[in-house]
């Protein structure tokens, strides 16, 4: 039962027709801007609608200091999520970014930001079509303003506001299961400073093991093992933007982006974004790995207060082995202080989490389509990585 989500156009979880839905249709029928109400939802009378300037550092740090305390958190409630300022003016402001699509809500007369939700523009590609598209992501409410159905005004504000720019359909991604998944990933990790894993409660030494030989068989090599890898530069975006394009091409669900979006999301940036070329001996770029970092609070322990994680984001190989290039990520995130390395289940990276010693993690990440209805696909299958 899902007094909200029953409303809404996405599958129920009881479609049995899904699987023959093909390459998908609109669930609602075709609307247009003028049939979409111009003035916001109505909100209970103690609170406000507020646009959060996340270009203003003490209305980011606002935001921040939200979800530091009241976002995801894992099913022990012993990490949660702490993106960084500099993480979430990344996420926030590529091409494209509306203000009006940073939604906050407010204690009444412009007090404390008590809950979020936000929308970047993203050219979605599921199976054969191309859709104009939103990502939707830092969905939170305040702890305590939990359970009384803020979450779905919302959802509707911001589904209102993004229709009000002729965009009908969205992406986001969450931990729990709601109607309905396209696709199901898994999360794998790799420990990188396998010792303090332990001690922070993130890992346990297996059985039998002793913790000299689980040090010596998480080590890693100090360098990386491609020739020509090397961190990405501005004059490299072209040519990754062809290489990225044409390799996302072959899965079922996946982003497409131009040079502006592939400039804005993988040039480095310290702290936030981390990736690499392979540069073949005549210059060619033939591949491309990376990373993103998002550490998370350690709730409740007496000495470590944050896990730093590298999460694997965008790779494509024409020459370069995947295994070989993803063990070349993980020598790099060691070599930036990281001490965990994770990924999803996502395109080929399955292939690499036996040899590479990834352990599977307890968490999985479901990826939904808003008012797209098509038949739900393998997680190699998908391409595409939220943040
Ligand atoms: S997933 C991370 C979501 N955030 C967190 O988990 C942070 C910690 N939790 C909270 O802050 C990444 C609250 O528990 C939240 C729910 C706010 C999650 N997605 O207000 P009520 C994203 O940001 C449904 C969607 O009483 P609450 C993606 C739930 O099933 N729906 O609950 C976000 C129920 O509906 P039902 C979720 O605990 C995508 C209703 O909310 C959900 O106080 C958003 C209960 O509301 C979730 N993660 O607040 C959708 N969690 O039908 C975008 C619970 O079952 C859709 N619910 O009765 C597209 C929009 C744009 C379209 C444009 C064309
Ligand atoms: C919005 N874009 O559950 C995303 N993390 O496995 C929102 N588990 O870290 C949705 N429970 O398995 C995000 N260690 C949904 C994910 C929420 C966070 C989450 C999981 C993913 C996780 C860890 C720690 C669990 C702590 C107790 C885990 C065991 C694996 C370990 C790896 C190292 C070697 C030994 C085994």
């Amino acid at each position: 039962v899902h007094a909200f989500w029953d409303t809404q156009p996405v599958p129920r979880l009881d479609d049995a027709g899904l699987v023959d839905a093909g390459s998908g249709a609109p669930i609602d029928p075709l609307l247009k801007v003028s049939d979409i109400p111009a003035t916001p939802y109505a909100l209970l009378s103690q609170f406000e609608w507020s646009d959060v300037d996340v270009t203003d550092d003490a209305q980011l740090a606002e935001a921040y200091k939200l979800l530091n305390a009241n976002y995801v958190e894992d099913d022990d409630a012993m990490f949660r999520f702490d993106y960084s300022t500099d993480f979430l003016r990344w996420a926030l402001l590529p091409p494209g970014w509306r203000p009006e699509w940073h939604l906050g809500v407010r204690v009444a007369g412009g007090g404390k930001l008590v809950a979020l939700i936000t929308a970047i523009p993203a050219r979605v590609a599921v199976y054969t079509t191309g859709l104009p598209a939103v990502e939707i992501n830092f969905l939170c409410v305040h702890k305590k303003l939990r359970s009384k159905r803020l979450a779905p005004v919302l959802i509707k504000e911001i589904t209102r506001r993004v229709n009000r720019c002729n965009i009908w359909q969205a992406a986001y991604t969450a931990g729990v299961v709601l109607p309905s998944p396209v696709v199901r990933c898994q999360y794998w990790h790799r420990s990188l400073s396998p010792k303090m894993l332990i001690e922070m409660g993130f890992s346990r030494l297996p059985p039998r093991r002793t913790l000299s030989a689980h040090l010596r068989l998480n080590a890693l090599p100090a360098k990386p093992a491609t020739p020509g890898l090397r961190p990405m530069e501005d004059r490299d975006v072209a040519a990754v933007t062809v290489l990225l394009r044409d390799y996302l091409s072959t899965y079922d669900l996946g982003v497409v982006w131009d040079e502006d979006e592939v400039r804005h999301w993988l040039l480095p940036r310290k702290g936030v974004v981390y990736s690499y070329v392979v540069a073949a001996t005549d210059g060619t770029i033939t591949d491309v790995g990376s990373f993103y970092s998002l550490p998370s609070s350690v709730l409740r322990h007496p000495r470590y207060k944050t896990l730093e994680a590298a999460y694997s984001f965008y790779n494509a190989v024409t020459v370069t082995d995947l295994t070989v290039l993803m063990k070349d990520m993980l020598i790099m995130a060691h070599n930036e202080g990281f001490a965990l390395f994770n990924a999803l289940d996502l395109m080929q990276n399955a292939t690499t989490f036996a040899d590479l010693k990834f352990s599977i993690g307890d968490g999985c990440l479901n990826y939904y389509l808003y008012n797209w209805r098509c038949r739900p696909m393998a997680p190699e299958r998908n391409s595409l990585v939220l943040l």
